[in-house]
């Protein structure tokens, strides 16, 4: 059975050009960059291209950094906690405002930084899913050190007001953070028109190898390392760069790029029809007016469908969906977006993420359409309250 992906906003597929790229660096160039020999020397300049095409893709100037690490969670941990150690350890400005809707990986390293005493806001989202720029600012206090705003979201595809929350921040003082692994590849990233001290992003979401992302720093920004070492990325981020992975990350994000007006067009056309197909099916839910959102997502609650067993479901048909995101897929709790935009308790529980890609086709999602409309008619006939 050929399988069809609909998850790429857990990850994505690796496209072949991108692997094509990586390919030389196993077991023909695969000296150390550092290395004083010829096995270094010659990896050399695919690093500076590959920096050069990171550069382009978010629109970053000469003077600004791109730190090079292990993923997404790497470089939100780094702001997270470099600010801990840079600024709010020893000085009054100890709180950090950021959101309900990040990913685990900053809920996490902020709620570490509140058992040493720093205070941390968790915007909640408004009942379109939002955190506007004005929670933002009514949220600043003189304590304020950094706001942390994703740029996308992951399971909802709402892209957030990040420019007016930047204007915000810049006039109030305030160092601003952005995790734009979801909005990388889907829409237009660009961090002169975006004016943002730090930005994170990971190569497996815009169809790059797993195991390696970068993280942006405006010019001048101090921030310490994480990991302490060596003098690698400008004693930044210690450790010898996985050099095919980042020459992958900058192949990715070339063609990213130059993917972008594929994915407002076809992408979201795909994206389109599959969620006016849902709508028609009766007491559903979509989460987020479309045209605020990434072209490739829907979030979906259908009342009397129990949002795992739709995936089952989907998953025995050979189609891979997921009730959110894949970090948090082990809890069985109410969905937070779900409960925020004042879905009961019955459909909270109901949230289904349904994210395309480049990669995907018109034929897999017309028997996409197929195979969840005769699912929830199974699911609702078997279902105690529906
Ligand atoms: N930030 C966001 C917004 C994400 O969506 C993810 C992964 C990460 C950070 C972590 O990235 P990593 O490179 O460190 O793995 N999000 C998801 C998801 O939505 N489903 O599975 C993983």
């Amino acid at each position: 059975m050929e399988r069809i992906y609909l998850d790429n906003n857990a990850t994505t597929i690796v496209d072949p050009a991108v692997r094509d790229a990586m390919e030389p660096f196993f077991c023909h160039m695969y000296g150390n960059p550092n290395s004083l020999h010829s096995f270094g020397i010659e990896v050399r300049p695919y690093l500076h291209q590959a920096m050069e095409q990171l550069y382009t893709g978010i629109n970053a100037a000469d003077d600004d950094d791109i730190v090079i690490n292990s993923c997404a969670t790497e470089g939100n941990n780094t702001v997270i906690l470099g600010f801990y150690f840079n600024l709010l350890k020893d000085t009054r400005k100890k709180h950090i405002i950021t959101t309900q809707l990040e990913h685990p990986c900053i809920r996490e390293s902020c709620r570490y930084l509140e058992t040493h005493g720093v205070k941390v806001t968790y915007l909640a989202p408004d009942r379109d899913g939002m955190i506007t720029a004005e929670a933002v600012r009514g949220a600043i206090t003189d304590q304020t050190a950094l706001v942390s705003v994703m740029w996308a979201n992951n399971e909802t595809g709402l892209i957030l007001p990040i420019k007016e929350i930047a204007e915000v921040c810049r006039e109030r003082g305030v160092y601003l953070h952005t995790d734009a692994v979801q909005a990388i590849g889907k829409i237009k990233v660009d961090v002169q028109e975006v004016p943002v001290d730090f930005l994170t992003f990971s190569a497996h979401k815009f169809h790059g190898p797993k195991g390696v992302g970068g993280l942006y720093i405006r010019n001048g920004v101090s921030l310490p390392p994480l990991l302490h070492g060596g003098e690698q990325m400008g004693g930044r981020r210690a450790g010898t760069v996985d050099v095919p992975g980042m020459v992958a990350m900058g192949k990715a994000m070339e063609l990213a790029n130059q993917h972008l007006a594929f994915e407002q067009t076809e992408v979201r056309r795909l994206r389109d029809k599959l969620e006016d197909a849902l709508l028609k099916i009766d007491d559903v839910l979509v989460v987020g007016r479309r045209e605020l959102r990434t072209p490739n997502t829907v979030y979906v609650s259908i009342r009397g469908v129990e949002g795992e067993a739709l995936i089952w479901d989907l998953n025995q048909n050979g189609i891979a969906a997921s009730t959110g995101s894949a970090c948090a897929s082990e809890s069985l709790e109410a969905s937070p977006i779900l409960t925020a935009i004042g879905a009961d308790k019955e459909l909270a529980h109901t949230g289904v993420r349904l994210s395309l890609s480049r990669f995907t086709t018109e034929q897999e999602i017309d028997f996409t359409i197929y195979t969840i409309s005769k699912a929830v008619m199974r699911l609702r006939q078997l279902s105690t309250s529906y």
